[in-house]
């Protein structure tokens, strides 16, 4: 996945606006994730609340989004900077990549919410490769 120098702009520009917010969009989009498709439940079988509003799911988007942050700073080199989560995906969690491209949709959707008329189909699609290639990269372990 390949994106554009203008692509990298807008999602580090976006990023500046939403980095405030950052855990609660995170929060957000993983509650998104475990209702709308809720076959994604099955990976966080361990938490003990796993609804929409649930503590576990909010703190555990937010460490997400801490992670799309550092690869946000390392746009260029999303693959070096991702590459320990790369392996705890694959070799720890075991989470079937199918999930990614689900979570990418939530969080695009969250984005939307947040962003309003500033979330312009060209932050839309700079977000949507954006998220791709962290898809890609988190999965590039599996075999
Ligand atoms: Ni994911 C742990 C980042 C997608 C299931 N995940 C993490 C951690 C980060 C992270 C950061 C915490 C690591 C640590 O504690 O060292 N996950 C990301 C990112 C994406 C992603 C950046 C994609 C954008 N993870 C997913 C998806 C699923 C998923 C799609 C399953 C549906 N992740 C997990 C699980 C854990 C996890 C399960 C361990 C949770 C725990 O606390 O036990």
């Amino acid at each position: 996945m390949t994106l554009s120098a203008h692509d990298k702009e807008l999602v580090t520009e976006t990023w500046t606006k939403i980095a405030p917010k950052a855990a609660q969009i995170g929060g957000e989009a993983l509650g998104r994730l475990i209702v709308v498709f809720p076959q994604t439940k099955t990976y966080f079988s361990h938490f003990a609340d796993l609804s929409v509003s649930s503590p576990q799911i909010k703190a555990h988007g937010a460490k997400v989004l801490g992670a799309i942050g550092q690869a946000v700073s390392n746009i260029d080199n999303v693959s070096v900077s991702l590459s320990k989560l790369s392996e705890l995906h694959a070799y720890n969690l075991r989470v079937d990549p199918v999930n990614f491209k689900l979570l990418a949709h939530t969080l695009l959707v969250t984005l939307s919410a947040y962003l309003g008329a500033e979330f312009t189909p060209e932050v839309h699609l700079a977000w949507d490769k954006f998220l791709a290639l962290i898809a890609t990269v988190l999965s590039e372990k599996y075999r």
